[in-house]
């Protein structure tokens, strides 16, 4: 009897995650995702700018950005979760037709970002220089592949 207590204890509390997930609405993890995206543009977008020339240099800034960008460069994936397949979205069928190729762009992001987030908090400017390219072409390789021609 106690076995069986503890035994059942013991399932709920490694299913409860799961199913806090499960229970999420589709439309509300297409919503969450494209926030997390929305968010990666905002803190981006300064980076490129200074990074470029287009704006004067904060390296403070590039640091909170970058270091912003190294964490939520993990946010959006499991919003694409199969059953936000039939939602409307610009993202396309290829998403879930080919899944490794996919999973690759995400890590691509995540691993760029985490560069340029070293290099910003070093406040090694050349390194953020050359680094921010590369997060930028990890955004559009999968822009390019997995999302609608805007
Ligand atoms: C941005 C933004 C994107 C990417 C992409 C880079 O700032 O909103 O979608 O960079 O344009 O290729």
């Amino acid at each position: 009897m106690r076995k069986t207590i503890i035994a059942t204890g013991a399932v709920l509390a490694l299913a409860a995650p799961l199913s806090a997930f499960a229970q999420a609405k589709p439309e509300q993890l297409v919503k969450q995702r494209q926030s997390a995206m929305t968010l990666i543009a905002k803190y981006f977008g300064p980076i490129a700018g200074m990074a470029q020339g287009k704006i004067p240099y904060n390296a403070d800034t590039v640091a909170r950005n970058a270091t912003y960008l190294e964490n939520l460069a993990q946010m959006p994936w499991d919003g694409f979760n199969e059953s936000t397949k039939d939602v409307k979205s610009n993202a396309l069928p290829a998403v879930w037709s080919e899944p490794s190729k996919f999973q690759e762009a995400a890590n691509r992001l995540q691993s760029e970002t985490v560069k340029l987030a070293a290099a910003a908090r070093a406040k090694d400017e050349a390194g953020v220089k050359a680094q921010f390219g590369a997060v930028g072409k990890a955004c559009g390789a999968c822009h390019d592949n997995f999302r609608q021609k805007q």
